[in-house]
């Protein structure tokens, strides 16, 4: 007799949360690998990025958002737009709290858009590696009160304190469902995608003020033994910080990125970065289109 069928849950859980709160960072950790990059910076995440953790008996889908926030200008509305559409459909929500931080308006306004979803919601109380139990219980109090939620985990994205926990949470949310991905995939997104974001993180790394808001990063190339990959910025002076004192700057990008990517592609690879400058870019939009934004 064939063996029967074993049930699998699968389905899709929209994260969401204030900037910086760490929602990437969660998303890498509950997928066992980075699909997301990190930063100080806020604006980090531009797009949703499907995180996926796979089981032997489950796939869950963790859309990692940018978040919320009042659009300035194409970029910023195309991203809010991406959050709300995100919410639609989705089997759960993981709202992001930072342990650190008052609990304030800002996730108040985020309360009120997903505890109206009529979907489980999972509260996490992130970063409590950097505080004391006493505070850590206190901050859960604080956001219990946000709403109607269907539980509440401490964890640490950072340490992995409490993430096999919440992971578990999270999967007994979803229904009985088929495989959305192949079962080794981790991420939505394309290689050359990929790519880009990790040069964009290491550029958001070492660059501060304005200049990180203003970095693209397009893939123009991706052959056997090379990458080339475009930096757009919006002014000259943006230019000459990426670039460096002789190319120093965008040579560090590289450096930095080249591993990341190698171990992505399997293969060792040359990376060839120019930085080009765009002027506003973040406005116009075919050149976000272009972008995938
Ligand atoms: N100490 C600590 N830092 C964290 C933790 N999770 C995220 N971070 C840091 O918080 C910052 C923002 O993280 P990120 O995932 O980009 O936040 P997002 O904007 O919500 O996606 C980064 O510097 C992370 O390294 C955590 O559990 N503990
Ligand atoms: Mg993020």
């Amino acid at each position: 007799m064939p063996a029967p069928e074993r049930e699998m849950k699968s389905g899709f859980v929209a994260v969401a949360g204030r900037p910086n709160v760490g929602k990437s960072t969660l998303v890498n950790a509950l997928c066992g690998g980075k699909v997301a990059i990190v930063s100080d910076k806020p604006q980090t995440t531009r797009r949703r990025i499907f995180g996926i953790a796979n089981g032997d008996d489950y796939q869950l889908v963790l859309a990692d958002l940018p978040g919320f926030q009042r659009p300035r200008d194409a970029l910023t509305e195309h991203m809010q737009r991406t959050v709300d559409s995100s919410f639609e459909d989705v089997d759960a929500v993981l709202f992001v709290l930072d342990a650190r931080d008052r609990i304030g308006a800002g996730d108040r306004f985020i309360a009120q858009r997903v505890f109206g979803l009529g979907v489980p919601v999972v509260i996490a109380v992130n970063k409590v590696d950097r505080l004391k139990g006493g505070h850590i219980a206190s901050q859960m109090q604080t956001g219990s009160v946000l709403g109607d939620f269907h539980a509440l985990h401490p964890v640490s994205a950072k340490t992995g304190d409490g993430v096999a926990e919440l992971r578990d949470e999270l999967v007994g949310l979803l229904p009985e469902g088929p495989l959305y991905f192949p079962p080794d995939q981790r991420t939505d997104l394309s290689d050359e995608a990929q790519i880009a974001e990790l040069i964009r993180e290491k550029a958001l790394r070492l660059t501060r003020e304005e200049v990180p808001h203003a970095i693209s990063v397009e893939v123009q190339e991706l052959e056997e033994k090379l990458v080339r990959a475009a930096l757009y910025v919006e002014t000259d002076s943006q230019k000459q910080i990426l670039v460096g004192k002789g190319g120093a700057m965008v040579r560090q990008i590289g450096t930095e990125a080249r591993p990341e990517i190698e171990a992505l592609l399997g293969r060792s690879v040359f990376i060839d970065l120019q930085v080009k400058v765009r002027p506003r870019w973040r406005r116009d939009e075919a050149m976000l289109e272009r972008l995938g934004l």
